[in-house]
């Protein structure tokens, strides 16, 4: 110390006054002394650590569809407009990748994580460290299967039951008078994932309402258009008499009609072919005929997201659950409605 003098010691001292003044303001931005969530929108807490960049954390699942890349380009804008800095991370299709994003983000301490669960099951342990470092968690897209329901703050998505339901009673008034059997093959979403379990699920509680609608072969086509094919291929490989595909996305609908064509079939005549996503690709193929009826998933989550971010940082109570509002298109429907698609 001696070897400064009077005038560094005064210097250090200056120093670290600054350096304790900065930190106080960088904490106080979002969380208390306590660590509970705090206002962190200036206009509305009147605090004066208002400036620094709201910090999102957010893991999405991949890149495997159509849906996932309108799904993504919704969060990157949406998340712009806000102004938050935005820490994006690619699973692509791996749990694993999902959980070591969640814990570099907890160690970032972000002020937020949000993130599109690739399964339901298998979030317990990540989720309780983030509650243990006090960081809101927001799910969106798809659900998790954890018992505690205050491992996050809420869920927005769309009701992928409801879809399932959808796609399941169009079938079940195109077949009413049908009186021999109809054979169904569905191409599942990823295997473990809310889409593909609800899809799954809707669907067939509606067609066991007449006993003709059979499905005679279901497999996983993992929402990729490569694997749609390959699936495909080998079903109809398997099996003379295919009526109608249930395929949980667009992008496994895809695959599959050419598949379908390289076969000598036509799609949407020789086998009816109900869809899920509504996607650009989807609503052509609908408009061409090739899909006759599309279930809407609707990817834009962005905006609703950074609002949900916003009310959890600001203390606001918001629901545990926030619905996506969608509906359906036949393909008349999807010719009229295609110009206007945002995605
Ligand atoms: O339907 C599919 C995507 O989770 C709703 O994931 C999403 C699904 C969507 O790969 O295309």
């Amino acid at each position: 110390m001696k070897k400064f003098g009077k005038t560094g010691a005064l210097l250090a001292l200056a120093l670290l006054m600054l350096f304790a003044v900065a930190c106080g303001s960088n904490n106080a931005s979002n969380k208390d002394n306590a660590g509970n969530s705090a206002p962190a929108n200036s206009k509305d807490s009147g605090q004066a650590a208002v400036d620094k960049k709201v910090v999102l954390g957010f893991s999405q699942v991949g890149a495997e569809s159509g849906w996932r890349s309108a799904n993504t380009d919704s969060i990157k804008e949406s998340a712009a407009d806000a102004g938050f800095d935005l820490k994006f991370s690619d699973a692509q299709q791996k749990q694993e990748n999902q959980i070591k994003a969640i814990r570099s983000f907890i160690q970032q301490k972000v002020d937020v994580i949000a993130f599109s669960p690739v399964v339901e099951s298998g979030w317990d342990t990540v989720l309780k460290e983030a509650k243990d470092a006090n960081i809101p968690v927001i799910l969106t897209d798809r659900a998790v299967d954890s018992k505690d329901t205050s491992l996050y703050k809420t869920f927005i998505g769309s009701d992928f039951v409801e879809e399932g339901r959808s796609a399941g009673k169009w079938l079940v008034e195109q077949f009413k008078d049908a009186t021999g059997d109809i054979n169904i093959v569905e191409l599942q979403g990823t295997t473990g994932s809310a889409p593909a379990i609800d899809r799954k699920t809707g669907f067939e509680e509606m067609i066991k309402s007449n006993p003709h609608l059979k499905i005679i072969a279901s497999q996983t086509g993992d929402f990729t258009r490569a694997k749609g094919k390959e699936v495909m291929q080998s079903f109809l490989q398997s099996n003379k008499n295919i009526n109608v595909l249930y395929a949980h996305n667009d992008d496994m609908g895809l695959g599959a009609i050419q598949a379908i064509e390289a076969a000598g079939l036509v799609p949407g005549k020789d086998i009816i072919i109900i869809t899920v996503d509504a996607v650009k690709d989807g609503m052509t193929a609908a408009a061409e005929g090739k899909i006759n009826y599309i279930v809407e998933c609707n990817p834009l989550l962005g905006p609703q997201l950074m609002q949900a971010v916003n009310d959890v940082l600001a203390g606001r109570e918001i629901p545990q659950r926030i619905v996506t509002e969608e509906g359906t298109f036949t393909s008349a429907e999807a010719k009229t409605a295609l110009p206007d698609r945002k995605y």
